[in-house]
């Protein structure tokens, strides 16, 4: 197994759901964790939380959404946490489920802007040190959504082929070096997620995961860490891991309604 302790991990979304899981696992085992996410006190919040022997914290109030803010974020970080190893690109999310005919448009960009382009920018800025260092490992949060479009999901879901076509190009482009890439793709994950999509509104969240058991933050984070502390010449290139409640993208077993 290869040892994680004292390997600078890049997350971003970490204020949140599975980014702040992946931060409480890797602090557990002894990682330095550089937090990403727009919201800073949450991230200031976590850190107090957790409780790794030996780890060390780096905080960006960061908008992956922002290339300049992104470059700047990245070749501006002190030379102890320049080396990033492993890069977990988890920030993002979804806005709206409806009818492409009637969608909100503003909520495409926010979404295309965060899940697709946050990603390039972060994952164009990091490669190049990780592949001169000869060293690293990249986990982009794709989803059982990229896989498989469900109604109203249309451009959510493209986001997620995105990612997925995007894991796939990288590590095409990266052959040679030993980076490794890793998409990692759930099915239903009960965190903040749906309460973004419905605009705040937690009722309507709450319903998503009625009746059903789904997967934790933790869950996800921990196939996370699995994934990177295989030995070096491995590379896990995708999984897919959804709820025993749940088949596929649209087929999820109830055991009552909302
Ligand atoms: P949460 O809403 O709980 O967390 C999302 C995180 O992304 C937050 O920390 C948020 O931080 C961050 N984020 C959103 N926009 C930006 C931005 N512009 N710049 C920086 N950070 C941003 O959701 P999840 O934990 O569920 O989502 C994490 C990832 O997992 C996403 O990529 C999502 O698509 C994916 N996923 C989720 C599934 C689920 O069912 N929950 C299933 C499959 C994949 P802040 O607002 O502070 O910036
Ligand atoms: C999140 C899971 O199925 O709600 O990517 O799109 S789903």
């Amino acid at each position: 197994m290869f040892s994680i302790q004292n390997q600078i991990v890049l997350i971003t979304g970490a204020s949140s759901g599975i980014g702040a899981a992946c931060a409480r696992v890797f602090a557990g085992a002894g990682a330095n964790l550089i937090l990403a996410a727009r919201r800073l006190e949450r991230l200031h919040q976590l850190v107090e939380t957790l409780d790794g022997k030996s780890t060390q914290f780096h905080l960006l109030q960061l908008d992956v959404r922002d290339r300049s803010a992104v470059e700047s974020a990245i070749s501006t970080l002190p030379p102890s946490w320049s080396n990033i190893d492993i890069l977990i690109n988890n920030a993002g999310l979804s806005r709206g489920l409806a009818k492409l005919q009637e969608g909100n448009i503003q909520d495409w960009e926010e979404m295309i802007d965060t899940n697709i382009k946050g990603l390039l920018y972060l994952t164009r800025s990091v490669t190049p040190g990780m592949i001169s260092r000869g060293h690293g490992h990249v986990v982009n949060l794709g989803s059982i959504a990229g896989h498989q479009t469900y109604p109203s999901g249309n451009v959510y879901c493209a986001t997620k082929a995105a990612v997925k076509a995007i894991s796939e190009g990288l590590k095409q482009d990266l052959l040679g070096t030993p980076v490794r890439v890793t998409s990692v793709d759930p099915g239903m994950v009960e965190t903040e997620f749906s309460e973004v999509r419905f605009h705040g509104d937690a009722e309507r969240a709450k319903k998503v995961y009625h009746g059903v058991t789904p997967l934790t933050p933790d869950d996800v984070a921990d196939v996370i860490f699995f994934c990177v502390t295989r030995p070096p010449h491995v590379n896990i290139n995708e999984v897919i891991l959804m709820p025993v409640d749940q088949a596929s993208a649209t087929l999820v077993n109830r055991r009552s309604e909302p």
